[in-house]
């Protein structure tokens, strides 16, 4: 039937333009991310506290990145920068949080980390979490100023 016909045309051509469209953005993407697997991700060439990164992104309209593969972890460590990461136990000490309110499985903790400082003044309450150049995660003062970087599904 000429009408079968003609919307199985329309559909086909939608379908062309949609993954036409879909292979341009995954070129080229948004300016200044880089995609890895199944994510875009903004990597900051400034520093800011924990919080002010995360406002950083939610203006992007990502936040910071979440951890959930071995891959995802590499892929950070090879930036080989401080990081920060949507890692938080700022609303109750001890209970770790990704900043979607997911609590934390697998976790990439170094050494004797998280430590809320060691009890050492000079480090304070150590409530989000860092990735270190040469180490996996630390728990630090969301008052110091590292790099940071965000994320988006898509
Ligand atoms: C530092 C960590 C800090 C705290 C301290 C305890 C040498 O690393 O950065 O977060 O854990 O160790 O001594
Ligand atoms: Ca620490």
């Amino acid at each position: 039937f000429p009408v079968y016909q003609w919307l199985c045309y329309q559909l086909k051509s939608a379908r062309d333009r949609l993954q036409e469209r879909f292979s341009d953005l995954k070129r080229a993407g948004p300016k200044g991310w880089t995609l890895f697997q199944s994510s875009w991700y903004y990597i900051s060439s400034e520093v800011k506290s924990w919080d002010e990164s995360r406002q950083d992104c939610i203006e992007r309209g990502a936040d910071l990145v979440i951890i959930n593969s071995k891959d995802e972890q590499t892929f950070l460590t090879n930036l080989n920068k401080r990081i920060w990461i949507g890692l938080t136990d700022k609303d109750i000490e001890v209970t770790w949080k990704w900043v979607d309110g997911t609590k934390l499985t697998t976790s990439y903790w170094t050494g004797k980390q998280p430590d809320n400082g060691g009890g050492d003044p000079k480090y304070g309450e150590e409530d989000c979490t860092e990735i270190v150049m040469g180490w996996i995660w630390n728990d630090i003062s969301c008052a110091n100023h590292y790099n940071w970087v965000c994320e988006k599904v898509v």
